[in-house]
């Protein structure tokens, strides 16, 4: 997974107790850093914590040699001290901020962690009393995810100290923004052949990999990602690509992914493979055929015959039933499927037969009888009876008088209709 994560710490090391004070420089690392050129880890870089990178100061002592953290805020400023960063874009998916806080005994009023919204408004992220931040040698460790209105290109970081009276102080340790670069997830396969694999280019070291399809990953935000078809794959040739909607005709499919993106390489079949197969869809109903066969996702196709189609190898079509023909409805397939329309890959000649059965005649014998209003009340009393009973037919399909799609209760009064006319 690319998860790129950015984390800068401020790092000070913690005295045993708070009566040895030593300290010294504050170092601020940049710990697996996968991006360099994310903002954030400029404008912290290197160095010891600064008035530069902290320039808003009142009442806080930065790396003072005396004192055994970071920043100390005191009274010396009066009831408020307080600490801001400097601006940090932070364009990044999303952000964690830790820190480690410590009171002194006798400490006044309360601690405050504030983050700048997009409009310059100071939002409290955290609040801690000196109760929670306990001691130097136990100080609380504490982590609190930004806000989305914390991620922009002029975030701040701001901590004070409020209600201070004279006594005590808070110590700020550690400080460190961790960040997650947002994320997009790329899916890639090949239509045609069974299996297949594509080229991609290695960002880094700039060679092509084979990658068995499908593939899906997660790319972060602004990925440039370079994908190669290859020209055949067994004896399917490469036609174009569909990135979402889109289509390309290039082999290459270069991208800059900042959206969920699927992109399909389709192959056809090369020219030894691509005779015609041809489609034949019956009905078992004398006459037109009630079915409609259409490329998949596209126009009705043209017929070579009644209920013929001439078609390449490789295309996909839609065969799709009219649910009703004169009195007759649509109840199955012959092969066994049930479902109405359905969608097939073409490779060989190959033959569809629709079944459609009386409107009504429940117990498929061909005729309306007092048999029918038998199978209705079994069918609507007990469905799996009626199913175990006439495992061909599609109660839902024959019985759904008023076209809603189920056979209900709805339905009983168009049946009784059926047979002796409207009352
Ligand atoms: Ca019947
Ligand atoms: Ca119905």
């Amino acid at each position: 997974m690319l998860r790129a994560l950015f984390i800068l710490s401020l790092s000070l090391t913690l005295p045993a107790t708070a009566q040895v004070a030593t300290s010294g420089p504050v170092d601020i690392d940049r710990i697996d850093a996968v991006a360099p050129e994310v903002p954030f880890a400029e404008a912290f870089q290197g160095g010891t914590i600064s008035r530069r990178k902290w320039p808003h100061q009142v009442g806080v002592h930065l790396s003072d040699p005396l004192l055994p953290a970071a920043a100390t805020f005191t009274a010396d400023g009066g009831a408020r001290a307080s600490l801001r960063s400097r601006t940090i874009p932070l364009n990044v998916g999303s952000a964690v901020l830790h820190y480690t806080l410590a009171a002194e005994p006798g400490t006044a009023g309360s601690f405050q962690v504030d983050y700048r919204d997009a409009r310059g408004r100071w939002q409290r992220l955290a609040r801690r009393t000196p109760q929670q931040a306990v001691s130097l040698a136990d100080p609380f460790v504490d982590q609190k995810p930004l806000p989305l209105a914390a991620l922009h290109s002029e975030a701040a970081l701001r901590f004070r100290a409020v209600g201070l009276d004279g006594f005590g102080g808070w110590h700020l340790l550690d400080v460190r923004l961790e960040t997650f670069a947002e994320q997009h997830v790329l899916t890639a396969d090949v239509a045609g052949p069974d299996w297949g694999w594509l080229h991609r280019l290695d960002p880094e070291g700039g060679d092509w990999t084979e990658t068995p399809v499908p593939f899906a990953e997660a790319f972060p935000f602004g990925q440039q990602v370079t994908l190669l078809a290859p020209a055949e794959i067994d004896r399917w040739q490469f036609n174009h690509w569909t990135i979402g909607e889109q289509i390309e005709a290039a082999r290459y499919l270069d991208m800059q992914l900042d959206a969920a993106t699927a992109v399909v390489a389709h192959y056809w079949p090369t020219l030894a493979d691509a005779a015609l197969a041809e489609i034949r869809v019956e009905s078992n109903l004398a006459g037109a055929v009630p079915v409609q066969v259409r490329l998949a996702g596209g126009p009705p196709l043209p017929t070579s015959g009644p209920g013929r189609y001439a078609l390449r190898a490789g295309e996909r079509i839609e065969i799709v039933p009219r649910r009703l023909a004169g009195r007759y409805v649509f109840n199955a397939w012959a092969d066994g499927v049930e479902e109405a329309a359905r969608t097939v890959q073409v490779r060989l000649d190959r033959r569809f037969r629709a079944r459609y059965v009386l409107l009504g005649d429940l117990n498929g014998d061909g005729a309306l009888t007092g048999l029918d209003v038998d199978a209705l009340i079994l069918a609507l009393a007990d469905p799996e009876g009626y199913h175990a009973r006439f495992p061909d037919l599609v109660a839902d399909r024959i019985g759904d008088l008023d076209g809603d799609g189920l056979l209900t209760e709805a339905d009983v009064d168009p049946f009784v209709s059926l047979f002796f006319g409207p009352e």
